[in-house]
């Protein structure tokens, strides 16, 4: 099974993706996700300069094979262009082999554990009514898990906060990338975050009682002691997990963080590699594992990093914010249906604009996602759509302190 094509495809049906189009000779064809928010162009040319060459000609079956051909072959090993690069190859070659076979990709992965993968919606406001509403608004979407994001009195606009009220128009969203042509700046002060949040965690309860599972990122802004001093105060209102509470790079301050507090722990969505986590889940220092399939080198990867979790006692909780687009969404959803150690998914609808694009089959029904029992992934590629919509520059917010400097966003 030769592939014969393997095409790149930039679109912007109102933010931009990144897809791989992988064909064989008996005229299959795969998809796989390779986004990176604001450094598309990077994983762009890394496919079409470096690895499609490498794919033409190559047996579409061998996926094992073709993924430590592209991770070792490059000698560069880990970060997130070349991962993304790899896991796209890798999404596209599963989407085929389940295709071949006739069956969802669930299904080759060892089939369901489970009838639907429990998914969580982000609600957020930027004072206490409007996060009422928004939360209001994701139970009567079926949402059965909500993450909280607020407002921080004295500061402007923050990480994770919808910019117009629930409601007020066709859809309630937060979308950090935006196309202006330097990044947009945000102010931000730790201490006036953690003097507000457990309030909010107190009202949530309040207003809509202790069973809702409730989840809150931190986005990486806190010390491993402020973020400690969180953790302890949140644990009266029994969060389903705190993530991203201190930059992921610094391994050892989960270790202290973990020491003050029983709040579970959540980490990892900019990780690529199983080696990021070898001592988070060696010392058993988180609870769920935050990586994208997108970002860690696809299918193959990532079932084996939820494996090594699962040995750690630890469960999935997959990235699925709207920068992962469908194909990289629908990867996930199988491996969500077929890991044991599955524990939630992040789930931020795409807008109809993008799903013109990419034309899905996973529905979501009381809570839950289900990928479909469409062979492969289950996602296809409307070519025609997708060149309408022309790549558009656009960048993450950059974040400072009041006096200046630069802090983690
Ligand atoms: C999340 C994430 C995202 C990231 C985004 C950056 O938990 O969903 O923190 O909102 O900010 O993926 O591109
Ligand atoms: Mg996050």
């Amino acid at each position: 099974m030769r592939i014969t094509a393997a095409d790149v495809v930039v679109t912007c049906p109102g933010r931009n993706f990144v897809t791989l189009r992988v064909t064989t000779e008996d005229g299959l064809v795969g998809l796989g996700d390779a986004t990176l928010n604001g450094r598309e162009l990077a994983v762009a040319s890394y496919l079409a300069d470096h690895v499609v060459p490498l794919l033409l000609g190559r047996d579409a079956r061998a996926v094992e094979d073709t993924w430590q051909y592209l991770y070792r072959g490059a000698y560069w090993r880990r970060g997130p262009v070349t991962m993304a690069a790899i896991a796209a190859v890798d999404t596209a070659l599963w989407d085929i082999k389940a295709k071949a076979a006739g069956m969802p990709l669930y299904e080759l992965l060892g089939g369901a554990c489970r009838v639907g993968a429990l998914a969580y919606g982000h609600a957020s406001g930027r004072d206490l009514p409007e996060l009422f509403d928004s939360i209001r608004l994701h139970l009567e979407r079926g949402f059965r898990a909500i993450r909280v994001q607020t407002g921080v009195p004295g500061l402007g606009t923050v990480y994770g906060v919808a910019s117009s009220a629930a409601g007020g128009g066709d859809r309630y969203d937060y979308e950090p990338a935006r196309p202006t042509a330097l990044p947009v700046e945000e102010v931000w002060d730790t201490r006036a975050y953690l003097r507000h949040l457990p309030g909010v965690f107190e009202a949530v309860r309040h207003e809509f009682g202790p069973e809702l599972p409730l989840l809150h990122d931190g986005h990486h802004r806190m010390t491993p002691i402020e973020a400690a001093r969180l953790g302890k105060a949140l644990e009266p209102y029994d969060l389903f997990w705190l993530e991203d509470a201190t930059p992921g790079e610094d391994q050892a301050a989960l270790r202290l963080i973990r020491q003050h507090t029983t709040t579970p722990l959540a980490i990892g969505e900019v990780f690529n590699s199983v080696h990021d986590y070898t001592t988070l889940l060696g010392e058993r220092l988180i609870d769920y594992v935050r990586s994208a399939v997108t970002h860690t080198g696809g299918v193959t990867a990532m079932r084996k990093l939820l494996d090594y979790a699962a040995v750690h006692g630890a469960r999935s909780g997959l990235h699925g914010p709207t920068d992962i687009s469908p194909v990289g969404m629908a990867a996930a959803l199988h491996l969500d249906l077929a890991v044991h150690n599955f524990g939630i998914q992040e789930y931020m609808p795409h807008t109809a604009r993008t799903l013109e694009v990419f034309r899905t089959s996973y529905t979501f029904t009381a809570g839950l996602l289900h990928p479909s029992d469409a062979p492969g992934l289950g996602v296809e590629l409307d070519l025609d759509a997708a060149a309408r919509f022309p790549y558009r520059a656009a960048y993450l917010p950059v974040n400072r302190l009041a006096d200046g400097t630069v802090h983690d966003w």
